[in-house]
């Protein structure tokens, strides 16, 4: 049966496990166990031996934030397992190695990645201006996300996986809920800063923002166009000055291409919008020029990967060949693309503004906020950005560029 770990049984649970003793040493008397998990679900321990250190990430049968009141299957390490396998072939180097599975034990064994490796969040509230995110993210998002579609995938190869991650129930569940319907009502678990307490109840009152937060829901639930991550924010990318590694896909689903492309880079503006509350560690004016330009730098770098694969890897069932390049059209094929490109531009604008919201309104707030201690100084920032993301959320189909968002981030900032 399923046990949890702890620090003290881990030695004697895994002491045995090859993978893992092939990676650290089999010595467990050398092995010292660290819990580090910080996020919203999971256990997750770094184990150090005479050989080496491997990471082992364990779920647990409810949700860590909130406790045994609210349970939550197992099996949603399995789903980041098969995610995890799928986003290294399609975008190999991404994602941490994976060296042992126990679906049992709901467990996964991977590759530690040693500091220096932080987790993006974390950098961005240090202020640090890492050189090669926006092309490491906008190639990741292109090519997983155009690879695990019908674009690229053998239709019965595409129907089995639909199939398979069509099964990752609850934690749609948490996205459905958390994500688009909670933070617009006065929901059990929402909380905010006191001094938005205004500001709250104008958006929950605000019928064109609940109408198009439902349309996007919609779009969510219903549009099984690719393999997400599903929770792709800067809490889930671990970074260097150089690299760049994707983590945690336990969310993965068959959704709308817009959502991790959407919710990624809500994830920059909120940094953006936090900057001002982090002042007092230095001046932030080059630190908000350089997210707006990682914004920019993502969106371009994944439309020219998907452009490319496009062009190069259409071998999916949707925009054959056969029906344009075949036969000399190759502008056809040009047209259907700045279509495809052109949804997702829409849709990720309203994805942003409602991850936005909810991670200023609903239960999972984010540090680039919540680690600003001056309640006034926070709900000024997170103001702004309640703004931004009701206007880009509501507008979205009457902005046409990011550099558009971002002259309208640049003037709520300056109000
Ligand atoms: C109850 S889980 C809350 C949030 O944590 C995860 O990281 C997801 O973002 C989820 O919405
Ligand atoms: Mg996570």
């Amino acid at each position: 049966p399923f046990e949890a770990l702890s620090v003290e049984t881990l030695a004697r649970r895994l002491g045995t496990n090859a993978a893992l003793c092939a990676k650290i040493g089999r010595d467990t008397t050398q092995w010292k166990v660290r819990e580090v998990g910080d996020g919203n679900l999971n256990l997750v321990f770094i184990v150090e031996g005479a050989g080496g250190a491997a990471v082992v990430k364990q779920a647990l049968p409810y949700v860590r934030l909130v406790g045994d009141s609210w349970p939550l299957p197992l099996k949603r390490s399995f789903f980041e397992y098969h995610a995890l396998t799928r986003q290294e072939a399609r975008a190999p180097g991404s994602v941490p190695a994976i060296y042992h599975f126990d679906e049992g034990q709901a467990l996964i064994i991977m590759e530690y990645l040693a500091p220096p490796h932080v987790i993006l969040r974390h950098a961005l509230i240090d202020g640090r201006q890492l050189a090669n995110i926006a092309r490491d993210i906008g190639l990741f998002m292109a090519r997983t996300l155009f690879r695990g579609s019908d674009l690229s995938m053998v239709p019965k190869d595409r129907k089995a996986d639909l199939a398979l991650f069509a099964d990752n129930i609850e934690l749609c569940d948490i996205t459905e809920n958390l994500v688009f319907s909670d933070p617009y009502f006065d929901a059990k678990m929402n909380r905010h800063t006191p001094q938005l307490d205004g500001v709250v109840a104008e958006l929950r009152a605000d019928r064109d923002l609940k109408v198009e937060a439902q349309r996007l829901k919609h779009i969510f639930a219903a549009n099984a166009e690719t393999l997400l991550h599903g929770d792709l924010h800067s809490g889930s990318i671990m970074v260097t000055d150089q690299e760049t590694r994707m983590i945690d896909p336990e969310f993965a689903f068959y959704g709308p291409m817009a959502f991790d492309v959407g919710m990624l880079l809500a994830n920059f503006w909120m940094s953006f919008f936090s900057q001002r509350g982090h002042e007092e560690k230095g001046k932030r004016d080059a630190m908000r020029a350089y997210l707006l330009g990682v914004t920019a730098e993502t969106w371009a770098v994944f439309r020219a990967e998907f452009s490319h694969l496009w062009r190069t890897e259409r071998t999916g069932m949707l925009y054959q060949k056969s029906l344009f390049e075949d036969q000399g059209d190759r502008l056809g094929a040009e047209q259907a693309l700045d279509h495809v490109l052109h949804q997702i531009w829409t849709d990720l604008l309203g994805f942003a503004g409602i991850e936005v919201h909810r991670r200023i309104l609903g239960l999972a707030h984010n540090a680039d906020f919540e680690t600003i201690a001056d309640e006034e100084l926070r709900a000024s920032c997170e103001a702004r950005a309640l703004k931004f993301g009701r206007h880009i959320a509501v507008n979205r189909r009457q902005i046409h560029s990011i550099d558009e968002v971002n002259t309208l981030a640049a003037l709520i900032e300056q109000e």
